[in-house]
């Protein structure tokens, strides 16, 4: 029956007292505004210690005529109230799951986030320009440990044991006759060791010395080896190939200079010095004021290295060089000081 009908017929019933109580429940029915209100009101009237509940336990004290129409109305009143309770609650819990979703409600049409988009360090796009280049010319790309055995940093490289290069200050040394390399040429044995020849190959990686920084010394710093392997050698393609690299990374013909240099693990030996790109040759703290800076040293294989490396000398022959990469991406793009590379600070990684 719908709840007019019981309204009605407990309003029509004649009995002032109960229409009374009736307005009162559905009027506090219609105040809920909550589940928790709701289910308030309906405990209220319709519990164990509820109105109506104490309403019905004085029905077996009236006499026995009056006994049924009593209990008759007071159906009437406990159905409305239930179906008006019921009602409510339906409304009140649309109403909640309402104020949610607009509360939650997502506006796709609004901006969103924007994600801060990470660069390459220059260090690692000029190894990627490198390692492109010198792929293209059939050359190897090889990775050797940093922490390195002793001998394959320096007596396989025909660096004897009082050599100055071995002095703590520019070595750091682990436990177990190992070291942090201090260049990039342990490789040279290695790759002999582990390459049938004849190849080229070259060995990025980071290497570290025990020194002093200055604008153009860092203790941790990076470089490129070349090398390579064949019956015969010339210093003319060691030349080519290291300017092949110089002009692929500076995208034009670059100013270079060659002198004599001495390492124990190449004979003859070379320096290549590139004009400083920082002072256009001016002379800055990075060429120490000379115009010139130190950038790639070279020179045919040792024979005892060829020896260390497994193969006969008589038979093979090679060449080597040992690019400064750091200083070298310090040149491509004008950075004066190559302490930045190694920072950290994203201000100085942002700029790339
Ligand atoms: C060597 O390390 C040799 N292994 C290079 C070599 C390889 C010679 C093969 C012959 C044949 P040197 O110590 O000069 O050489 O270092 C090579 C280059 O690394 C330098 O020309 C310079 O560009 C760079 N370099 C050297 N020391 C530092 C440093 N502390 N900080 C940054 N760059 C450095």
């Amino acid at each position: 029956m719908p709840l007019g009908c019981y309204k009605s017929a407990v309003l029509d019933a004649g009995n002032p007292g109960m229409d009374e109580l009736l307005r009162e429940a559905l009027g506090e029915v219609a105040e809920a505004t909550t589940i928790a209100t709701v289910k308030d009101v309906e405990v209220r009237w319709l519990g164990k210690k509820g109105r109506l509940t104490s309403l019905l336990k004085e029905l077996g004290g009236l006499p026995p005529e009056s006994r049924k129409a009593r209990g008759a109305e007071l159906n009437s009143f406990k159905q409305a109230v239930e179906q008006a309770v019921e009602s409510r609650r339906i409304e009140v819990t649309r109403a909640e799951a309402d104020d949610r979703a607009r509360a939650e409600r997502i506006d796709p049409t609004l901006p969103g986030h924007s994600m801060a988009a990470g660069r390459l360090h220059p260090l690692t796009r000029i190894v990627a320009e490198v390692e492109d280049l010198f792929e293209r010319m059939g050359f190897h790309i090889l990775d050797y440990p940093e922490a390195e055995r002793e001998y394959f940093n320096f007596d396989g490289l025909n660096i004897p044991a009082d050599h100055p290069a071995r002095d703590t200050q520019d070595t750091f040394y682990l436990p177990g006759g190992n070291v942090l390399r201090t260049h990039t040429s342990p490789g040279q044995v290695r790759a002999m060791r582990g390459l049938t020849p004849p190849f080229r190959a070259i060995f990025p990686g980071r290497v570290y010395r025990c020194e002093a920084t200055d604008a153009s010394h860092e203790h941790t710093f990076h470089q490129v080896e070349g090398l390579m392997i064949d019956r015969s050698v010339s210093i003319a393609n060691m030349l080519s190939s290291m300017m092949t690299l110089l002009e692929g990374v500076f995208r034009r013909k670059v100013e270079v200079r060659l002198r004599p240099g001495f390492f124990p693990f190449v004979e003859p030996g070379f320096e290549l010095d590139l004009r400083c790109m920082v002072c256009g040759g001016d002379g800055c703290p990075v060429c120490k004021r000379s115009g010139w800076v130190e950038l790639l040293p070279c020179g045919l294989v040792q024979p005892n290295v060829i020896r260390a490396g497994g193969l006969d000398p008589d038979e093979w022959e090679g060449w080597a060089f040992g690019l400064g990469l750091s200083r070298l991406v310090m040149m491509r793009y004008g950075i004066d000081d190559i302490r930045w590379l190694m920072a950290g600070d994203l201000r100085f990684a942002r700029q790339f």
